[in-house]
């Protein structure tokens, strides 16, 4: 690999002398707060504490340093909290636009697993779709799930699915509370690095739970026994699957900020949309109640779902393309 070559070149060239005895270690980032991290060294079974210091190599100036799942290295000594020496490019990622810079939740997974509930609280069309494209433009492939499908009705969870079933991505409906859909997302989840992602409350870290027999992630649970409060999570932590793969829990976000979308990214999770489109009288139009729009039929005829749309003009729009 021409990319772990020119590392390899790199770090000969400005090592400490500390490196260049060995004791430089590989790992990858479970958890981070503030410039600590803890790492999962490379074939130990075992956690470290390390820190992000001014010296550490990073490779992506305009994106956050270290997130959960980076693959880094680090100077192992005597006392911890060891030196992180290097954060490696990263070959995936979730992140979020907000002015120039990139905010990254997670690193080097192979599946965004949007999750979404139907109720407690409603279904968000415009943050799932916002997510969906994420996943998709930093290198992810992306998966929806719709949680706490124990509280809809038999045909609720199918009719909600269905816009989503058009597209090219694995839609599933769930309950981490009575196991629906578990089975299936297992094996969607076997052998892959997962982001778990979408608003608090819908049910990520219980569904971590629910896949991974005596983990105790924290939930928004109120904790009766205890009288304590609701704990819910906080910072992004990696969690390994008994059944081959790992999960990035993160917490909940209110909005999820984009970028400019690929005109293939609105193609690809818009195709009933850009289908309707193309019997609109001019090539420019905007749907939004120009003459000869094809839209408001479509949604008459049940083609395209109102929400969806909006969806896909808050998007457009907001990213001003036509
Ligand atoms: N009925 C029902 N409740 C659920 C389900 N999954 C999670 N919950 C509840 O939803 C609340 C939030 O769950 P949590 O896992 O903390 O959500 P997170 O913020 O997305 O991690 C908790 O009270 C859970 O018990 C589900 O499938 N069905
Ligand atoms: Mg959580
Ligand atoms: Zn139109």
């Amino acid at each position: 690999m021409l990319r772990g070559r020119e590392n390899e070149a790199v770090l000969s060239a400005d090592a400490s002398t500390a490196e260049l005895r060995g004791d430089v270690r590989e790992g990858q980032v479970v958890a981070v707060r503030g410039p600590l991290a803890v790492v999962a060294p490379q074939n130990e079974d075992r956690l470290v504490e390390c820190v992000l210091r001014k010296s550490t190599r990073v490779p992506h100036p305009q994106s956050t340093a270290l997130v959960v799942g980076d693959f880094v290295s680090y100077l192992s000594g005597a006392a911890e909290p060891y030196t992180l020496t290097e954060v490696k490019p990263r070959r995936s990622r979730l992140a979020r636009t907000r002015e120039e810079e990139e905010q990254v939740t997670a690193a080097n997974v192979d599946l965004g697993v949007i999750i979404a509930s139907a109720v407690e609280p409603h279904f968000k069309p415009r943050l799932v779709d916002r997510y969906l494209i994420a996943a998709r433009e930093g290198g992810l492939d992306p998966v929806l799930v719709v949680n706490k499908a124990d509280l809809l009705g038999e045909n609720e969870a199918a009719e909600l699915l269905e816009p989503y079933g058009r597209l090219s991505i694995e839609a599933v409906a769930t309950s981490a509370t009575s196991g629906m859909g578990l089975e299936r997302l297992t094996e969607i989840l076997r052998g892959k690095t997962s982001v778990f992602a979408g608003q608090s409350g819908v049910g990520k870290s219980s569904l971590v739970n629910a896949l991974i027999p005596d983990l105790d992630a924290k939930t928004g649970e109120i904790q009766g026994h205890t009288g304590k409060g609701r704990h819910t999570t906080t910072a992004s932590t990696l969690y390994r699957f008994p059944f081959g793969g790992s999960v990035i829990d993160t917490p909940g976000v209110r909005s999820f900020a984009m970028g400019q979308p690929a005109e293939e990214s609105l193609h690809e999770f818009f195709p009933e949309i850009m289908a309707a489109a193309q019997n609109c009288k001019f090539s420019n139009c905007s749907h939004q109640g120009d003459a000869g729009c094809a839209l408001p039929a479509a949604i008459r005829s049940g083609a395209v779902h109102p929400d969806r749309l909006e969806s896909y003009l808050t998007l457009v729009h907001r990213a001003g393309v036509r």
